[in-house]
C-alpha cells in the first residue's frame, strides 16, 4: 500500500465564525460560515467513507485561517513534524495541533528555528521524495531545518519553487498516486516533475489542481468538469465537494486535513 496516497486517519478542525476574516490574497467576497459548514461536513463524510477515522477537533475562533489544518504538520509514516507558518496570524496555530499529534505518534517533532518559516500547503509528498516549494509562506531556513528533520526517517526533500503569485506550492499540484501528479501548466512547465506522470489541468481550470487522493477517492472541488474527466479518463474514482466558500480564502481540498497513518 501506497505510504503516500493511502492512510487510516485524518484530522480536520471545524471553521471557526471568525472565518470571515480569514486570509486571502484577493477579496471576492465575504465566506458564508454555514455553507462552509455543509462543505465541510460532506468532505468528512467522503473522507470517512474510504473506511479511515477522522478526527474533528473544536473550531478555534482565536485563528481565522484554523479550519485549514495541513498548514500546521506534515505527517509522515515514522513521525510527524510540527511546522512554523509563516503567515504571522497562523504561527500560533502549529502549537494547537501539536498535544493531538502526540496522542497518536511516538515521535512529532518540532520546526523551532526563529527564522524558520515553512507550512505544510507547500509541501507535496510523493512515494519517492519530498517536494517542498519555497514561497511567501516557507523560506529556505525553514526547508533546510525540515531537510534534517526527515533525514533520519530516510526521507530526501528536494526544494522547488511555487509560481509567482501562487499561495502555496500545493495550491497548483496533488498527487494522484504514487507516480502520477496533477498540475497546473505553469507549474508543470518548470520541470519539477521530471521522471513523473503529469495530468495538466484543462486551460481556465487551474483552482482544480488542489486535490487530495485519499485512500481509493480523488477529492476535487466542484466545478471543473474537463479536469474531472480526465482524473477519470486515467482511472481514478473522483468525488466533487463544493469549495466556494474555502476557494474565498484561496483554500481547497488538501489544506483541510492532515493524513496520515499513525506510527
Ligand atoms: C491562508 O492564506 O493561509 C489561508 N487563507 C488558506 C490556507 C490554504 N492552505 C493550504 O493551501 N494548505
Amino acid at each position: 500500500m501506497s505510504f503516500s496516497t493511502h492512510f487510516t486517519h485524518a484530522i480536520t478542525r471545524r471553521p471557526a465564525g471568525s472565518i470571515i476574516r480569514g486570509l486571502r490574497a484577493v477579496d471576492t467576497g465575504t465566506p458564508d460560515l454555514a455553507l462552509m459548514q455543509e462543505h465541510h461536513a460532506a468532505y468528512i463524510a467522503t473522507l470517512r467513507e474510504t473506511g479511515a477515522t477522522v478526527i474533528e477537533l473544536p473550531s478555534l475562533d482565536a485563528y481565522p485561517d484554523s479550519v485549514f489544518v495541513e498548514d500546521t504538520a506534515l505527517c509522515l509514516p515514522q513521525g510527524a513534524v510540527v511546522m512554523r507558518p509563516g503567515a504571522p496570524s497562523r504561527l500560533g496555530e502549529a502549537a494547537e495541533m501539536a498535544p493531538h499529534l502526540r496522542a497518536l505518534y511516538s515521535q512529532v517533532v518540532e520546526i523551532t528555528g526563529a527564522d524558520s518559516f515553512i507550512e505544510g500547503g507547500d509541501i507535496l509528498v510523493t512515494e519517492r521524495e519530498i517536494l517542498v516549494g519555497r514561497s511567501a509562506r516557507t523560506n529556505a531556513a525553514g526547508i533546510a531545518e525540515l531537510t534534517r528533520l526527515v533525514a533520519p526517517w530516510g526521507h530526501t526533500v528536494r526544494e522547488v519553487h511555487t509560481p509567482p503569485g501562487v499561495l502555496h506550492f500545493k495550491t497548483d499540484c496533488s498527487l494522484l498516486d504514487g507516480d502520477t501528479v496533477l498540475s497546473t501548466k505553469r507549474l508543470s512547465a518548470s520541470g519539477c516533475f521530471a521522471g513523473y506522470k503529469v495530468i495538466d489541468v484543462a486551460e481556465g481550470e487551474e483552482a482544480a489542481a488542489n486535490t487530495i487522493r485519499f485512500n481509493d477517492l480523488v477529492l476535487m472541488p466542484a466545478g471543473f468538469p474537463k479536469t474531472r474527466d480526465a482524473i477519470a479518463a486515467a482511472g481514478f474514482t473522483t468525488r466533487e465537494i463544493g469549495n466556494t466558500e474555502c476557494a474565498k480564502l484561496d483554500g481547497g481540498m488538501s489544506c483541510l486535513s492532515l493524513r496520515f497513518t499513525p506510527a
